[in-house]
C-alpha cells in the first residue's frame, strides 16, 4: 500500500470520530434545548414542574449545554489541528469514550438520584442538600465529571505535546518568538496553532482546578468529617467553569480562521497584532474567573479589582482581531454565501453582541445589583448560542461541504434564520428579566416576571426547529459520504 493511501484511509477514519464528536454533541445540545424550554414554561406559570425537578433541569441543562458545546469545539479544533501537528487519535478516542460514560454517570445522578447542585457544584453544597439528594447522586455527578474531565485533560495534555514537538515550546505556539523580533511574521505559526496552544495553557490549568476541587468534594460527601476552606473552593471551581465555559468559543472560533479564507479566497495570516491579543487573552483568561468572587468581600480587594479591569479587557483583544480580520477577509471578496459561511459570519456578530452586556456586568457597581438576575442568562446566551454553537454548526455544514457532494436547501437557509432570530430572542427575554429584576435560578416566579419567561420559551422552540434543520442536514451527509469519489489523499473529488 502507498504512503497516500495509507493516508486517505487514516483521514476517513479521523473524520468518523471528528463526525462522532458532532453527531453526540449535536444531539445533547438538542435535548438540552428542550429541558431549557421546559424551565422557561415551568417559570412562565404554562407547566406544572416541582421545582426539585427545576433544579435538576437546571442542572443538566447547565452540565450538559457545557460539556457537549465543549465536546464539539474539541472536534473542530482537532479537525484543524492535526493538519500542523502530530496529534494522537487514540487518545482522540479515549476523550469520547471518557466524555459518554461521565454523561451517563451525570444522568443517572441528576435523574435517578434527584441530584441538583447546577452544573457548578459549589461546595459544599453537594454534601449539604438538605435532604434533597443522596450521598449516591452526588457521588454518581462528581466522579462523572471527573471522569469527563479527565478525558479532556489528556486531550489538551496531547495537543500541547504535539505543539511543542513541532513548535519547541507553548510560547513559540503562540508566536513569542515573532512578537520579540527573533522571526519574522512571514513564521508565525499558522492561526488555528495559536489558538490551540492559548486552550491549552488555559484548559490545562482549568481541569486541574477543577479536577482538585471535584476529588475535595467528593471525599467530603464520603467523610462530612473532612472539611476544607469554602473560599479557596470557590476560587478553585470558578477557574475551572469560567475558563472551560471561556475555552469553547476559542476552540469554536479556529472555525472563523479556516474557513472564512477559503470561502473568501483571500490567505488570513497571523501578524504581530494577533499574536499578542492572543497573549493577552490567555493571560485575562485565566485571571478573571474572580469576576465571580465579587461579591465574596473576604476576597483581598487587588484581586476583585484585577477581576473587573481584566474583565472589561477579557475577550476583547481576541475578539477585535478577529472581527476585524473577519470583516477585511470578506470585505469586497466576491464571497460565497452559503449556510457554513453565514453561520461563521452570523457568530462573530453573536460574539460581539454578546460581550456588551457581559463588559456592563463585570463593573462593581453594576454587578451588585445585576449579578444574581438573568441579565447573566442574557449574555452568555447570546455568545454561547449565537456566537460558539453557530460556528459548530457553521463548522457543521463547513465538513458536509468539503466531504460530500451535499448540498444546502431552502429549509437550511430557513434554518440559519431561525436561529438567528430565535437566539436574539431568547437572550433579549433574558436580558428584559434581568432589568425587572427577576433573579435567575428560581424555579417559580411571580406573575410581573412571566411574560418575558414565556416569550423566551417560543423562541428557544423556534432555535430547537432550526437546531433539527441543521442535524438532519447533517445526518443526510453522513449517509451519503461513504459513496463520494476520493482521490488518494482521501479528499473528495471537486
Ligand atoms: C432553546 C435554547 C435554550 C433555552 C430555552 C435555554 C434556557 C435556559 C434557562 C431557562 C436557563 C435558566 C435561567 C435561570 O437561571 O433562571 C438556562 C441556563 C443556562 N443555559 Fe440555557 N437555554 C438554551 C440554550 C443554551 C445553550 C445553547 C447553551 C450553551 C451552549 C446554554 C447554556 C446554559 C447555561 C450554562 C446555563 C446556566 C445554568 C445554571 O445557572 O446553573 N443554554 N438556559
Ligand atoms: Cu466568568
Amino acid at each position: 500500500m502507498t504512503t497516500t493511501t495509507i493516508r486517505a484511509r487514516e483521514r476517513k477514519s479521523e473524520n468518523n470520530q471528528i463526525v462522532t464528536y458532532l453527531i453526540v454533541g449535536g444531539a445533547i445540545i438538542f435535548v438540552m434545548m428542550i429541558f431549557g424550554i421546559l424551565m422557561l414554561l415551568a417559570q412562565g406559570g404554562a407547566l406544572d414542574v416541582s421545582p426539585a425537578a427545576f433544579y435538576q433541569f437546571l442542572t443538566i441543562h447547565g452540565t450538559g449545554m457545557i460539556g457537549a458545546a465543549a465536546l464539539a469545539a474539541a472536534s473542530v479544533m482537532w479537525y484543524f489541528l492535526r493538519e500542523y501537528v502530530d496529534l494522537s487519535k487514540k487518545i482522540f478516542i479515549a476523550n469520547l469514550v471518557l466524555f459518554l460514560i461521565g454523561v451517563v454517570m451525570v444522568i443517572v445522578g441528576v435523574f435517578s438520584f434527584e441530584y441538583a447542585s447546577s452544573w457548578t457544584f459549589l461546595y459544599p453544597l453537594p454534601a449539604l442538600s438538605g435532604g434533597a439528594w443522596g450521598t449516591i447522586g452526588a457521588l454518581l455527578y462528581l466522579f462523572g465529571m471527573l471522569i469527563l474531565g479527565v478525558g479532556f485533560l489528556l486531550l489538551f495534555i496531547d495537543t500541547g505535546r504535539a505543539i511543542i514537538k513541532k513548535y519547541g515550546s507553548l510560547g513559540k505556539g503562540l508566536g513569542w518568538d515573532v512578537i520579540s523580533g527573533k522571526k519574522s511574521e512571514e513564521d508565525a505559526p499558522p492561526k488555528a496553532v495559536i489558538a490551540s496552544t492559548m486552550v491549552t495553557i488555559v484548559n490545562v490549568t482549568a481541569l486541574l482546578a477543577g479536577a482538585t476541587v471535584l476529588i475535595m468534594n467528593i471525599i467530603n460527601v464520603i467523610n462530612p468529617a473532612f472539611t476544607f476552606d469554602p473560599l479557596l473552593a470557590k476560587n478553585l471551581t470558578y477557574a475551572f467553569g469560567h475558563i472551560f465555559a471561556n475555552s469553547i468559543i476559542y476552540m469554536a472560533v479556529i472555525a472563523v480562521y479556516e474557513i472564512l479564507p477559503r470561502y473568501a479566497n483571500r490567505p488570513w495570516k497571523a501578524n504581530k497584532v494577533f499574536l499578542i491579543a492572543w497573549t493577552m487573552s490567555t493571560v485575562f483568561t485565566l485571571l478573571i474567573y474572580t469576576h465571580h468572587m465579587l461579591m465574596d468581600s473576604v476576597m483581598p480587594t487587588w484581586m476583585l479589582i484585577m477581576g473587573q479591569a481584566l474583565s472589561y479587557a477579557n475577550g476583547l483583544p481576541v475578539l477585535i482581531v478577529t472581527a476585524y480580520g473577519a470583516l477585511m477577509i470578506v470585505y469586497r471578496s466576491g464571497i460565497k454565501w452559503d449556510v457554513a459561511s453565514g453561520l461563521i459570519f452570523i457568530s462573530m456578530f453573536g460574539w460581539v453582541v454578546g460581550v456588551v452586556p457581559a463588559i456592563i456586568d463585570a463593573t462593581i457597581v453594576v454587578n451588585h445589583v445585576m449579578h444574581n438576575t438573568k441579565w447573566v442568562p442574557g449574555h452568555f446566551h447570546m455568545y454561547m448560542a449565537l456566537g460558539a454553537c453557530a460556528m459548530l454548526f457553521g463548522f457543521m455544514y463547513f465538513l458536509a461541504k468539503e466531504d460530500s457532494a451535499i448540498k444546502p436547501n431552502l429549509l437550511d437557509k430557513i434554518g440559519l434564520i431561525g436561529f438567528t432570530l430565535g437566539v436574539l430572542s431568547l437572550s433579549g427575554s433574558f436580558l428584559v428579566s434581568g432589568a425587572l429584576s427577576t433573579p435567575r435560578r428560581w424555579a417559580t416566579h411571580i406573575p410581573e416576571w412571566m411574560g418575558p419567561a414565556l416569550f423566551g420559551a417560543v423562541a428557544g422552540v423556534l432555535m430547537t426547529i432550526s437546531l433539527a434543520i441543521f442535524i438532519i442536514h447533517f445526518i443526510r451527509y453522513v449517509r451519503e459520504r461513504d459513496y463520494v469519489p476520493r482521490d488518494e489523499e482521501g479528499k473528495k473529488i471537486a
